[in-house]
């Protein structure tokens, strides 16, 4: 996370799960509230961004999307790094998709420890008749990595906004919590540097104490 001169929060949230889970659609539901878009299929990887504000905070999000690299097995490192929050989708008619989830979820706490936000969504909720994930074991898993579930469905514009509301919400929360952390570490160091027996000046001459 960047916290620039502005005062503005930069967050950057990635995208990852199997090919066709439903990953480009719930961004463009989210961005541009549009479903099975002509462009959806020529997006490439890159992000789109999203200004928020929450509790007076303003905040950007950089939020990456793939261009079907997952497909061939071939997301690697470089487009999750410096992360501050992941969305892992599965679609609940697809156990495969599910067990994607949590190799992710294993590789992210593995390279990223606990310094990334992580929920899991579980997307097409409106085909909940055709679901083969069982509910209580998504949830139960994703309790167990410290993760939130969210139920999503692109097609109908549920779920969506709250998703990427709670995830924002937490990533400021941990932004506010390092930052006070930070702010901390500062003031012992100006209790250290005030008992000093002399300090130069900023003008460069030295101060007798
Ligand atoms: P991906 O980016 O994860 O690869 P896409 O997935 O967003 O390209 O979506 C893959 C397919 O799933 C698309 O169908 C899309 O319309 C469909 N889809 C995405 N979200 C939902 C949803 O919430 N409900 C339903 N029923 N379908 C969804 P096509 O037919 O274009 O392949
Ligand atoms: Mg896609």
């Amino acid at each position: 996370m960047a916290n620039s001169p502005s005062g503005i929060n930069n967050f950057k949230v990635v995208l990852l799960g199997e090919g066709c889970v439903g990953k480009t659609s719930i961004l463009l539901r989210y961005i541009e509230d549009k479903f099975n878009d002509k462009h959806l299929t020529t997006l490439q990887a890159t992000f789109l961004n999203k200004k928020l504000n929450i509790n007076g905070k303003r905040i950007n999000l950089s939020i990456w999307d793939t261009a079907g690299q997952e497909k061939f097995h071939a997301l690697g490192p470089i487009y999750y790094r410096n992360s501050n929050g992941a969305i892992l989708v599965y679609d609940i008619t697809d156990e495969d998709s599910f067990g994607k989830v949590k190799n992710w979820v294993k590789e992210l706490k593995k390279m990223l420890g606990s310094d990334i936000v992580l929920v899991i969504a579980g997307n097409k909720i409106d085909l909940e008749h055709e679901r083969t994930v069982p509910l209580e074991e998504a949830e139960s898993y994703a309790n167990t990595v410290g993760a939130k579930h969210y139920y999503t469905s692109a097609k109908l514009n549920q779920g969506v906004e709250e998703l990427f509301l709670e995830l924002t919400r937490e990533m400021a929360e941990r932004a506010e919590r390092g930052a006070r952390a930070d702010a901390g570490r500062g003031s012992r160091v100006l209790v250290v540097d005030d008992e000093a027996p002399a300090r130069s000046s900023c003008c460069g001459g030295a101060r007798s104490a």
